[in-house]
This record gives C-alpha cells, sequence and structure tokens, in this order.
C-alpha cells in the first residue's frame, strides 16, 4: 500500500502499516523470528547505533513485524508512531516510567483496570510518586485534584468496569493548563470509536489483548503518542526497560487487527440489543452501557465516540450470592476474566480484575458486589439473550427462593 492515511479507519485495519513482502511479494507480513540482525560491515553497524542508518539492530529495539503492527496502530491513533508492548500493563509501565519522576503528582480515573491503579499507589509510591484518584466523568473533580507538581493525568474512558465515560477535551484542556500531559486508556473503545489524541490527549495506551487483537489467545500492548519529541522519549524508556513485543506475539495481533471493524460492528450490535433486554428486566438492579439513554454520559459518549463499545454493567437484584449465580449460570458467555474477545465473557469485577483494591476504595468507585461485567462477543445475538436470560432466572431463584 502508499499512503494509508486518509482512508476511512475500516480500511486502515487491513491496510496500514502492510506492505507485500519486498523480497518474496508475501501479502501477510513475514514473521522475522530472529534477535538480532547481522550488519554487512562494522561501518553499518555503528551507523545503525549512531541512527544515521535506520536498518535493524537487535528485535529489543525494532523488528520490521513489530514495526508493522507499530506503524498500524499509529496510523488508527493518528501518533507519530508507536511502541509495542509484552503487555497492556508493559505500555502502562512505559508511560508512568518515562513521564513521573520523584515528587511527582498524578491525578486519574478512580475505576481503572486494578493494576493501573494499585501499581501507583504501592510501587510509584516508594519511589515518592503521589496519586489522587476521582471520579473523572465529572471534570471539575479532576480540576480539583492538580496540583502545581501533577505532571500527568490518567484516564480510562469508557472505564473498566463501571463504564463511566470521561470528557477528554474537557481533560487535555485541565492537564495543559497545569503544564500536565494527558494519558489515555482507550482499551475499551478501540481506535475505531474514539481517537483521544483528536480530542487533545497527549499519549494513548491500549491492551492489545482486548479488542485490538479480539481473539483471547495473546496478550500484548501498545503505547502511542503525536508529538515526536515525547514518543522519543517514551520509546527511549520502553526499550531499555524491556517490556517490549515479540515478533510473533504482533504478527498474531496483526491477523487479529484486520477483522477489527467487523467485530466491534458486530459485538457493538449485540451489547445494546442485550443492554436494552437487561434494562427492561425487573431481575437486573441497574445497567450502565454508553449506549443508552440512561448512561449518565450518554450525550458526551454520541458526540465523543463514533460508538458505545460492546462492555456491559449491570446490578444483578440480590447482591452479590446472585450475581454469583448468574456468572455461574451462563452456558454460552464463559466465565472468565479479559473482554474484546470475539466470544462473551462474563465476570465479577469486586471478586476477580479489581479485589485487590481495598472495598472502601472499590465502592467509592462504583465496584460494588452486585457488579457484573459483560464483555459481549459476536455471536448470534439470539442465543445471547437466552443465556442471559436463563442465568438470570436462575439469580432469581436463589434470591427469592
Ligand atoms: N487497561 C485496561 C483498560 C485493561 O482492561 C487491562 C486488562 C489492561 C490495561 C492491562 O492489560 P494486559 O496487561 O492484561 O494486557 N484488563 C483485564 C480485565 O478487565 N480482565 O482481565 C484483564
Amino acid at each position: 500500500m502508499g499512503d494509508t492515511t486518509r482512508h476511512h479507519p475500516s480500511t486502515l485495519v487491513i491496510h496500514a502499516g502492510q506492505h507485500a513482502d519486498p523480497h518474496t511479494g508475501a501479502v501477510s507480513v513475514p514473521i522475522y523470528q530472529t534477535s538480532t540482525f547481522a550488519f554487512r560491515s562494522a561501518d553499518e553497524g555503528a551507523a545503525r547505533f549512531l541512527g544515521a542508518d535506520p536498518g535493524f539492530i537487535y528485535t529489543r529495539l525494532g523488528n520490521p513485524t513489530i514495526q508493522a503492527l507499530e506503524t498500524a496502530i499509529a496510523e488508527l491513533e493518528g501518533g507519530a508512531g508507536a511502541l509495542a508492548a509484552a503487555t497492556g500493563m508493559a505500555a502502562v509501565q512505559t508511560v508512568y516510567f518515562a513521564l513521573l519522576e520523584q515528587g511527582a503528582h498524578v491525578v486519574a480515573t478512580d475505576a481503572v483496570y486494578g493494576p493501573s491503579r494499585l501499581v501507583l499507589e504501592t510501587e510509584y509510591r516508594r519511589f515518592g510518586v503521589s496519586a489522587t484518584f476521582v471520579d473523572s466523568s465529572d471534570a471539575a473533580n479532576v480540576a480539583r485534584a492538580m496540583r502545581p507538581e501533577t505532571r500527568l493525568v490518567y484516564v480510562e474512558s469508557p472505564a473498566n468496569p463501571t463504564m463511566a465515560v470521561t470528557d477528554l477535551a474537557a481533560c487535555a484542556k485541565i492537564a495543559h493548563d497545569h503544564g500536565a500531559l494527558l494519558c489515555v486508556d482507550n482499551t475499551f473503545a478501540s481506535p475505531l470509536l474514539q481517537r483521544p489524541l483528536d480530542l487533545g490527549a497527549d499519549v494513548v495506551l491500549h491492551s492489545l489483548t482486548k479488542f485490538i487483537n479480539g481473539h483471547s489467545d495473546v496478550v500484548g500492548g501498545v503505547v502511542t503518542a503525536r508529538d515526536p519529541e515525547l514518543l522519543t522519549r517514551l520509546r527511549k524508556v520502553h526499550r531499555n526497560l524491556g517490556g517490549t513485543m515479540d515478533p510473533h506475539q504482533a504478527w498474531l495481533v496483526l491477523r487479529g487487527l484486520k477483522s477489527l471493524a467487523l467485530r466491534v460492528e458486530r459485538a457493538q450490535a449485540n451489547a445494546q440489543r442485550i443492554a436494552a433486554f437487561l434494562e427492561a428486566d425487573p431481575r437486573v438492579a441497574w445497567v450502565r452501557y454508553p449506549g443508552l439513554a440512561s448512561h449518565p454520559q450518554h450525550e458526551l459518549a454520541s458526540r465523543q465516540m463514533a460508538g458505545p463499545g460492546a462492555v456491559i454493567s449491570f446490578g444483578v437484584r440480590g447482591g452479590f450470592a446472585a450475581a454469583k449465580t448468574m456468572i455461574e449460570s451462563c452456558r454460552l458467555a464463559t466465565l472468565a476474566v479479559s473482554l474484546g474477545g470475539i466470544e462473551t465473557l462474563i465476570e465479577h469485577p469486586a471478586s476477580m480484575t479489581h479485589s485487590a483494591l481495598p472495598r472502601a476504595e472499590r465502592e467509592a468507585a462504583g465496584i460494588t458486589d452486585d457488579l457484573v461485567r459483560i464483555a459481549v462477543g459476536c455471536e448470534d445475538e439470539r442465543d445471547l439473550l437466552a443465556d442471559v436470560d436463563q442465568a438470570l432466572a436462575r439469580a432469581a431463584a436463589i434470591a427469592a427462593p
């Protein structure tokens, strides 16, 4: 492909960063399964280390298969480049480590993925970094938490698992007014539904494990930024810290990426139907899905996102016992953590993904004991609705025996 940047996103997921192999014509990007690259001469090796020759050196520093994936993500997000990471958490770590120093302060969404919060509260605290966690769906809370030493505003939108939506343009302005940067974890939206760099964010990251790979068979992460200098800073830390990606992993994610638009479209349509079904069901106490008019930030989500995504959180009447029975009774939806896969997954955040957070912090962030998270996949919606219906019937039977 030539310049793909002017194509639509559903074309970009198939073509961005991907070229027929110049040596063989292979249409699929080859897996360059090598740790190191031979130099034709000592001078060439020296020039590569100097950056005067763009050739490859060593896979932790760069590899053609990984580079194809990085180019694709950068084009999809509108970044100057991207850094593929071993996991989503490795991507988070690259951002924190590159942008924070002793005495720095972070303002972050309270309902972020559990470890993204815990690593700040425990590990970074050891190095004198402090963090304030706020309900960022009200940007005034972010503004109030800013301090002179705030370096980073870290937002997940929609947030895991509350589905709270944050005004990214407002947060970018608040961050910049205070001399800080805005990083958005865009995992729940994917670049097809939300482009935070266009809204003023400085850094965007993903767990590629979720929608972008989409087949529940790879873990991975990625960081992208619009400013080349910022990207260079992130790249240096990323390569030297070592949380980089493997070529085979990159190839699998590239393969998953090609069907992203089809998968998101189908999963989102399924999710909209299931959310409406849950909302109308008396066995369900409440539903949070940005595609429902009842979502507190429905209007913002409609403006900021190209679609509401495919993750729903809801409360089962009868509390934890009923929620547990419901998730154990699903026959089609798999009881497993993770999201964004082609298959529907269901889990209980308070006892699983977010269980390491103290109860008081969890509840303050809206991660209550009755909350069930369903990450809707691409199955036939009739089968999914029937499955959810029968699982709720079992939960209702134990809630009111
Ligand atoms: N960011 C978000 C929003 C996530 O949901 C996750 C993982 C990560 C970052 C970390 O990515 P990883 O290292 O796992 O690739 N979320 C998970 C979840 O909700 N269930 O299992 C993992």
